[in-house]
């Protein structure tokens, strides 16, 4: 059976989705496009041949040929979305950040344990990347004995002009955030942001870089280099610690040169080459567990849990000082973190 999507947001990354959707997805079809532009919605439908344009994305919703959504609009618009497909009963991989607070992912979270049913997934497709699944993998194993420390390297070349400086941690950290508890089953308990020297060559009125130390609730330490106007490339970089031995991330790479005394490996040029893989199965997975009514990968409720750590650390900003974080119980409706 083929599951008909409707994308809202044909930006970077809707487009990049749709493209994946088409050409690489089994079981997928795009049936409809949103974008508030409805120049860029036209030249998505263009690429997902017989693709629909809506001029309004509640229409796309509601649209009863659309079975499934994908949220890649503006982040403030993500909330409004998720609860429109929830109430409809549609299953939405919604991009990350789910909202834009805390507050309002467990709105979404609520939404959900009214329908009795997650139909949320949050777009967190590092856990669908072939390296990190091997990190949690050799991990899980045993072999490098039990976690002590998460080093995490967030840098990419450049940053959209019209984002706020706390999008580093609630829209680019936020990876991190998710990564670790995904990969050390646990909670993150404190948070402390640290300001370093600011990049020159970012705008006047922007703080590129920060530096995060979270706290899981065993005690591991990871910590988190977030710098978003590094030039030279898209660079995500991670080395788990444990008490045997440690395990490194390996970025895809097809080729090393040597050429006049130097070695070299590429560096991608933005976060879609790196995370191709990712991307890919993130949307097959989603695609695959719609059809049989489940979610699997990042839930709403860990779309809140990411989101709070993101707030104690904007907390940790303003006031200098470790921020505990600040998290509801969990509803048994979601799984807990596997360690
Ligand atoms: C972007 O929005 C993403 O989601 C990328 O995965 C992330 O690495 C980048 O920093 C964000 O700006």
């Amino acid at each position: 059976m083929t599951m008909n999507i409707g994308v809202i947001g044909c930006g970077l990354m809707g487009a990049d989705h749709i493209r994946t959707l088409t050409t690489a997805v089994s079981g997928a079809r795009v049936a409809a496009v949103n974008d508030a532009d409805e120049g860029r919605a036209a030249g998505a439908a263009a690429e997902a041949e017989g693709a629909r344009v809506h001029s309004d994305p509640f229409g796309l919703i509601d649209d009863a040929e659309v079975d499934a959504v994908v949220v890649a609009s503006a982040d403030e618009t993500h909330e409004e979305f998720a609860l429109a497909c929830v109430r409809a009963g549609k299953p939405v991989l919604c991009e990350k950040p789910l909202a834009t607070t805390s507050e309002a992912c467990l709105r979404v979270v609520e939404a959900e344990m009214r329908g009795g049913r997650p139909l949320v997934q949050v777009g967190f497709m590092r856990r669908f990347d072939p390296s990190y699944l091997e990190m949690k993998r050799v991990l899980d194993s045993g072999r490098i004995g039990r976690a002590l420390m998460l080093h995490s390297v967030h840098r990419n070349a450049g940053y959209p002009p019209a984002l706020p400086d706390s999008a580093l941690i609630t829209g680019t950290g936020v990876h991190d955030i998710d990564i670790a508890r995904w990969l050390l089953g646990q909670e993150i308990v404190t948070a402390t942001a640290h300001t370093p020297r600011r990049s020159g060559l970012a705008r006047p009125d922007f703080q590129d870089t920060r530096f995060l130390v979270l706290e899981t609730e065993n005690g591991v330490l990871v910590d988190v280099e977030i710098f978003v106007n590094a030039g030279y490339g898209y660079d995500v970089r991670g080395e788990l610690v444990g008490e045997l031995g440690s395990i490194s991330l390996h970025p895809p790479a097809t080729l090393t040169t040597r050429y006049e005394g130097l070695e070299g490996r590429p560096v991608a040029r933005d976060f879609r080459p790196r995370f191709q893989d990712a991307y890919r199965n993130e949307l097959q997975a989603w695609v695959t567990a719609g059809a049989s009514g489940e979610v699997r990968g990042a839930t709403a409720w860990d779309g809140y849990a990411s989101a709070a750590v993101a707030e104690a650390c904007l907390h940790s900003v303003a006031t200098g000082s470790t921020a505990p974080v600040e998290i509801a119980p969990q509803p048994a409706l979601y799984a807990p973190l596997a360690a």
